[in-house]
């Protein structure tokens, strides 16, 4: 029999619909693609959605029919910024190998274009058209979500694929866990939880009213949503949970689309080193504060200090830190010191005290690209990999040899016992496929509980090297090219050195520059031992220098 063909006509026609914008090059970088729309309701990337559709009915085909994930979010951007990513099938980010395949089919100029690079790719990729697919598809509360889900739509009907599921409005997070549950056996589904929104609520609250069992309800914890997605979810999981720990939302508003990410969220604590204007209204001294970001894969911490009043911050290296002693000190109770190695993965914006700090606590750390599918390919290499960047993304991963071990293991004693049931169920309770604002913060509310800690303690670990993040606008962000990490210029020419030359004029002085893959700028990290260190030549003078490079 011969096998199936592309449906040429009907893909031909389909594509017709969706144009690719002549004036744009589009790239699947740090976290897919992204690009300003252009209006909230905008239309930039509907071709690319439309091509996307094709792609992951296409990676769904070569896998065998696993289900291939699709998730339209611009996360911690503004609004009016929209994009997309592909999830495969154990959750995790698509394999970097297909990464250019997308970026190919995203800037074919013409229909006919499209159809020679997709039977290129066929054929290079011998993929059997026979072969079943399914992908299922969530977007973020943008209002340009809705169109792009659209052409995405169409995408997957042209390409036939047999089975497009719509998540409708979700988090990213949820999303990545329903891949990754959609495509386990039977058994191992009932064990992992059921493959729905529901399932996914379930199972973080189970697993958190286990954790807390015996201990005293925490008090209330100020929840800033960043205008978007994770108001809707938590509004479905806080009332399963509020008898242990009651939650005050703040910034919840999904009605007004230019709300979300506005003087709110992960990252415009993180960025501007305070809290949101609507935490500081509602803010008592010493109390928690969290904050997610627009698709709630990040979370940052944050209090006012008790004795002044100040802000501080308890961001993704103080969230690391916290999960990776916590549960090294459970391994150790278990009796499993010897068995399970801890490693912890970071990018180079992680503050020089954290990683001293883990280094001194004997903990192995690796530095990686900035980038969630960076770090947890890293954190698989270990029994427990701990990744978090110091933005607030990411999780703990468990090897499915490490949960084999903690199954099968015998403990000695009730002390084993306990510990060892706790390791289990906090498997269940963070987030396996990526990193999720709400299971990290579960996990920080849980490791807080069980140590009677406050955040003044959890803060009282290392003390960070005071820092600044800037953001540049240059011509060509792709003119600068990095290596070892990011930690190093390589391109353009000279710039490092002169960089260096500043950087060692300070105590403990650091500094790099690297190209945003999510917006168009470069950005540009330093720290030293003091704020003057810090600020000083990293601002005005050092950004000029950077930004004519980057012109010239
Ligand atoms: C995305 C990525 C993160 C990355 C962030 C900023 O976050 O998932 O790994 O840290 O972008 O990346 P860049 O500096 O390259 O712009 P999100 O929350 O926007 O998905």
């Amino acid at each position: 029999m011969a096998s199936p063909q592309i449906p040429v006509q009907a893909l031909m026609a389909a594509s017709d619909k969706y144009p690719k914008p002549h004036d744009i090059s589009f790239a699947y970088g740090t976290a897919g693609f992204r690009t300003k729309q252009v209006s909230l309701w905008g239309d930039t990337l509907e071709s690319t959605l439309f091509r996307i559709g094709l792609l992951a009915t296409l990676r769904s085909k070569k896998l065998h029919g696993q289900t291939i994930g699709v998730m339209i979010t611009a996360s911690h951007n503004p609004a009016i910024d929209n994009g997309a990513k592909l999830v495969d099938p154990r959750g995790e980010m698509l394999d970097a190998s297909w990464e250019q395949h997308a970026t190919l089919l995203a800037n074919a100029e013409t229909t006919s274009d499209l159809l020679k690079a997709l039977t290129g790719l066929i054929s290079e990729l011998k993929i059997d058209l026979s072969k079943p697919s399914r992908v299922l598809y969530g977007r973020d509360t943008r209002p340009s979500g809705e169109p792009l889900a659209k052409a995405l739509r169409a995408g997957l009907e042209a390409m036939g694929c047999d089975a497009p599921q719509d998540m409708g409005i979700a988090t990213t997070p949820c999303l990545h866990y329903m891949v990754k549950g959609s495509n386990l056996k039977q058994e191992a589904q009932i064990k992992y939880g059921a493959p729905s929104e529901l399932g996914y609520v379930q199972k973080l609250a189970t697993a958190f009213t286990k954790l807390m069992k015996g201990k005293s309800p925490a008090s209330p914890l100020i929840v800033d949503c960043a205008n978007g997605v994770g108001a809707v979810a938590l509004t479905k999981l806080a009332p399963l949970i509020s008898d242990i720990l009651p939650i005050r939302f703040i910034c919840t508003n999904t009605s007004d689309a230019s709300a979300l990410n506005h003087s709110c969220g992960a990252d415009y604590v993180k960025t501007n080193q305070k809290p949101p204007p609507a935490a500081l209204d509602i803010m008592e001294k010493g109390q928690r504060a969290c904050s997610l970001d627009g698709d709630a894969d990040r979370v940052v911490y944050y209090y006012l200090n008790p004795e002044d009043g100040k802000f501080r911050l308890l961001d993704g290296d103080k969230i690391a830190t916290l999960a990776a002693g916590f549960i090294g000190d459970l391994v150790k109770q278990a009796g499993l010191a010897e068995t399970l190695k801890i490693g912890v993965v970071q990018t180079a914006y992680a503050n020089g005290s954290s990683t001293q700090y883990l280094q001194y606590n004997g903990l192995p750390v690796r530095c990686v690209p900035t980038g969630v599918k960076h770090l947890h390919h890293a954190a698989e290499r270990y029994n427990i990999g701990v990744y978090f960047e110091a933005n607030g993304h990411g999780t703990v991963l468990f090897s499915d040899e490490t949960i084999d071990i903690l199954n099968a293991h015998e403990p000695r004693s009730p002390a084993q016992e306990t510990a060892t049931q706790h390791l289990l169920c906090l498997i269940d309770l963070i987030n396996q496929a990526v990193g999720d604002a709400i299971s990290d913060f579960l996990m920080v509310e849980v490791i807080l509980s069980h140590k009677r800690w406050g955040p003044v303690e959890w803060d009282q670990g290392y003390e960070d090297l005071p820092n600044r993040l800037v953001k540049v606008n240059v011509a060509d962000r792709f003119a600068f090219k990095t290596q070892d990490a990011e930690r190093k210029l390589v391109e353009p020419k000279g710039l490092q050195e002169r960089v260096d030359a500043i950087v060692n004029k300070f105590e403990k002085g650091r500094s790099f520059v690297r190209p945003s893959g999510t917006e168009d700028c470069v950005r540009v990290y330093a720290e030293a031992s003091t704020r003057v260190g810090a600020d000083g030549e990293s601002s005005s003078p050092f950004l000029i220098r950077c930004e004519s490079e980057a012109t010239s």
